[in-house]
């Protein structure tokens, strides 16, 4: 097939560079860096890089929810999931509202985090939280838990829409046994969740979520890192927590605040929505925090000392015209980070700015560290992909593009026909994206542009598709849905 030689070309080459580089190695590096390797995929993002790239094969490359061909199984959710699922220990995880009453006893508006078997999607347990009682300001009605979770070592975290980071046992209460140091729960059935730590970031460090706090952890050693959220009031000039940080790093053990970076201050354009990334450059691990000044950051892992800072918006844009917030999570590839900026859904399409960052560079690196600027694309919410020297984006306006990861030239643009809040995944020589109008396009991983397979969900998709196991999961607004070939 034509796709295979493009992809086998790239491979060659990539082994090629991969030989120079190590100066005579026989073995080169497995050719995506980012997956998981357990089969699982534990976060947003797959891995604390946030490049959303599988080694998995077989994956479906076709499938019909009507029909329910390739469909192992569906799980109904709430009305609204903006989150995405995660796989891990037999079980997927994912955050939607209560408009799916499981427990009678926990009625009416709220944030839910469900758990169900990844073997047949059986409900296993769900944790629920009540809204803020300052409604739309710090908590939008009937949007639900928003937050990718992440899980490791038999513990979920996560944050809740009251702005919570939360630690949970996996195992629930089947295990029979209540996990602390909290062990206060008023529900421990069967079907309940069971808390092991939780901090407030209203409470513990001031913040005040724009809208929705809906962070998705990273974790790296024992550090925890979330974004708070913080953010402007109603009126859309006010910051009432100016003070508050932007990023905070926490104990994943004991849930205690190890540090916290407010470097925007009182200069939030609007919201703080983007998640942060983790990886090594240069030999220095750094986690990586898209900002709601439009800044990008980052850090010293372990100390939360700023290394560089790089501003996305060009001087002489204007708030909300053309300067744009960074909703997109940073991907870290090798030395780099890309990320697009965009706005709020609500503000609809505009003039969008996608970046390769240089994170060697240290200081404002706004000028030494833009490697290269595509200004060819529309507001973005997508994370990236980068997968053999190719970029994926899409853009809020539907337009989805392939590019070169090494120098930002174009290779193709697909328009999907629909606002896009998701972002690609590559896997299997494939790559998957969701729309608004609920269809996943499938298309070559090439820079030969090649569509696959377009398939609809039967509901808007806000998620993106996550492997696992040889089956691809994927929610739309209120189902979650196994999708694996027979
Ligand atoms: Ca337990
Ligand atoms: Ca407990």
């Amino acid at each position: 097939m034509h796709t295979h030689s493009v992809g086998r070309g790239l491979f060659a080459a990539l082994v090629a560079a991969t030989l120079v580089v190590a100066g005579g190695s026989l073995i080169p590096e497995r050719l995506a860096a980012s997956d998981p390797g357990t089969g699982d995929w534990p976060m947003w993002g797959g891995t604390p890089d946030r490049n959303m790239v599988s080694d998995m094969t077989g994956l479906p490359a076709e499938w019909d929810v009507e029909s329910g061909m390739n469909i192992k199984w569906v799980a109904e959710l709430g009305s609204q999931s903006y989150g995405n699922p995660v796989v891990s220990d037999g079980m997927v995880f994912i955050g939607t509202n209560n408009e799916l009453v499981r427990d009678p006893k926990q009625p009416g508006d709220r944030g839910v985090l469900m758990a169900f078997r990844e073997s047949d999607g059986e409900f296993l347990w769900q944790q629920t939280h009540t809204k803020l009682e300052a409604g739309r300001a710090n908590d939008w009605p009937f949007q639900g838990v928003a937050s990718s979770p992440l899980v490791e070592n038999g513990r979920l975290y996560y944050t809740s829409n009251r702005g919570v980071v939360l630690c949970l046992d996996i195992q629930g209460f089947r295990d029979n046994e209540n996990d602390g140091p909290f062990t206060d729960e008023e529900l421990t059935g069967q079907f309940d969740a069971d808390v092991i730590w939780s901090f407030d970031m209203l409470e513990e460090v001031g913040a005040y979520p724009h809208n929705l706090a809906n962070s998705s952890p990273v974790i790296s050693g024992d550090l925890l890192y979330v974004s708070t959220s913080n953010g402007q009031d109603e009126s859309h000039v006010n910051i009432p927590s100016p003070r508050a940080p932007s990023i905070i790093a926490i104990d994943k053990v004991t849930g205690e605040l190890v540090w916290e970076d407010n470097s925007v201050e009182d200069r939030i354009l609007h919201g703080q929505w983007s998640t942060p990334t983790v990886g090594t450059i240069d030999g220095v691990l750094q986690v990586v925090s898209a900002q709601g000044d439009g800044w990008v950051r980052g850090y010293e892992a372990d100390t939360g000392n700023k290394l560089w800072e790089f501003d996305s918006n060009p001087k002489d844009s204007v708030w909300p015209r053309t300067r744009n917030e960074l909703i997109a999570t940073p991907v870290i590839v090798g030395d780099r980070v890309y990320i697009a900026n965009g706005q709020d859904p609500e503000h609809g399409e505009g003039t969008g700015h996608l970046y390769a960052i240089d994170a060697t560079k240290r200081g404002d690196i706004t000028e030494t560290g833009a490697i290269w600027h595509f200004e060819d694309i529309r507001r973005s919410i997508s994370t990236v992909a980068v997968a053999d020297g190719l970029l994926y984006i899409a853009d809020f306006s539907g337009y989805f593009h392939c590019l070169d990861a090494q120098t930002g030239e174009l290779y193709w643009t697909h328009d999907v026909f629909a606002a896009v809040w998701a972002s690609p995944l590559v896997a299997d020589g494939k790559v998957y994206l969701g729309d608004e109008d609920g269809d996943v396009v499938i298309m070559a991983h090439s820079k030969e542009k090649q569509v696959l397979a377009e398939m609809n969900m039967g509901g808007a998709v806000y998620g993106t598709v996550v492997p696992a196991h040889d089956t691809l999961f994927l929610n739309n607004r209120n189902q979650l849905f196994a999708i694996a070939a027979r």
